[in-house]
């Protein structure tokens, strides 16, 4: 049976963790935070690293999860009044890897908190699966992120395109409970507003795909049981989305 997430490019999930393991995820989240080289790179701690692998395990997510995938990234997003962004419609096309490859089907290079990334081929894209963990509820007031359902399916689209995808797809408002999970396919067309309440919206952004990458390419997924233990320890403020990417 074909799932939501295969026909819309999301799903919502709404009771994956009780409001007490919340909480002790944002205590152990926000002392992660002042230690770490970036908020892309929650993976490097171990809670973290243990969170996303009980999320690729847990019974209501394994039928959006690949079988095979493995866990690759995890970007933790806490958007209130005083650290307040918005996102333009975009998809998410970079992802994470060990290092340069000379091949044209590799675009968009990029080093980012010291993790170089890349745009891979579509079907590497298409493979990917997104999983939101929901700290908070994420309502009309603490921006949510808004799809635009379906749109997962055009592949990458370009900006002159944006206008007419807007005009045929139905925008749809992801509002989700504290401990529920949004999934998304990353080539779904999304954005967020500004919180306009002072409800904070904190959100574990794991990424998953699969094992093995195509033309050379190798997934910089450093967690704590391959890499370093700790993140350097410098500090830095939390992630801000890029404004706009298409
Ligand atoms: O959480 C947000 O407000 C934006 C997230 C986003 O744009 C992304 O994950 O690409």
């Amino acid at each position: 049976m074909t799932s939501n997430l295969d026909r819309n490019g999301f799903e919502i999930v709404p009771a994956i963790l009780a409001g007490r393991e919340c909480e002790a995820i944002k205590n152990l989240a926000a002392s992660s935070l002042a230690r770490s080289a970036g908020s892309r790179q929650f993976l490097e701690y171990g809670w973290c690293w243990d969170l996303a692998e009980k999320l690729r395990h847990h019974p209501l997510l394994r039928h959006l999860i690949g079988p095979t995938h493995v866990t690759v990234q995890c970007t933790y997003f806490d958007k209130s009044l005083l650290t307040n962004w918005l996102v333009a419609y975009h998809q998410d096309l970079s992802i994470p890897v060990l290092a340069h490859v000379p091949s044209p089907a590799c675009t968009g290079w990029a080093v980012k908190d010291g993790v170089t990334f890349v745009q891979p081929p579509l079907a590497v894209l298409q493979s990917l699966v997104a999983v939101r963990l929901h700290l908070d509820r994420s309502e009309d007031d603490n921006g949510p992120l808004r799809v635009l359902s379906g749109s997962h399916a055009l592949g990458r689209v370009s900006a002159a395109d944006l206008p007419r995808i807007r005009a045929q797809h139905q925008e749809e408002t992801c509002t989700v409970p504290a401990g529920g999970i949004l999934a998304l396919k990353p080539l779904l067309l999304h954005a967020s507003s500004k919180a306009l309440s002072v409800a904070p919206r904190r959100v574990l952004h794991f990424v998953y795909g699969p094992s093995q990458l195509p033309e050379g390419l190798a997934w910089r997924r450093l967690g704590p049981k391959q890499g370093p233990l700790d993140a350097p320890n410098s500090t830095v403020s939390p992630l801000r989305p890029r404004r706009s990417q298409i």
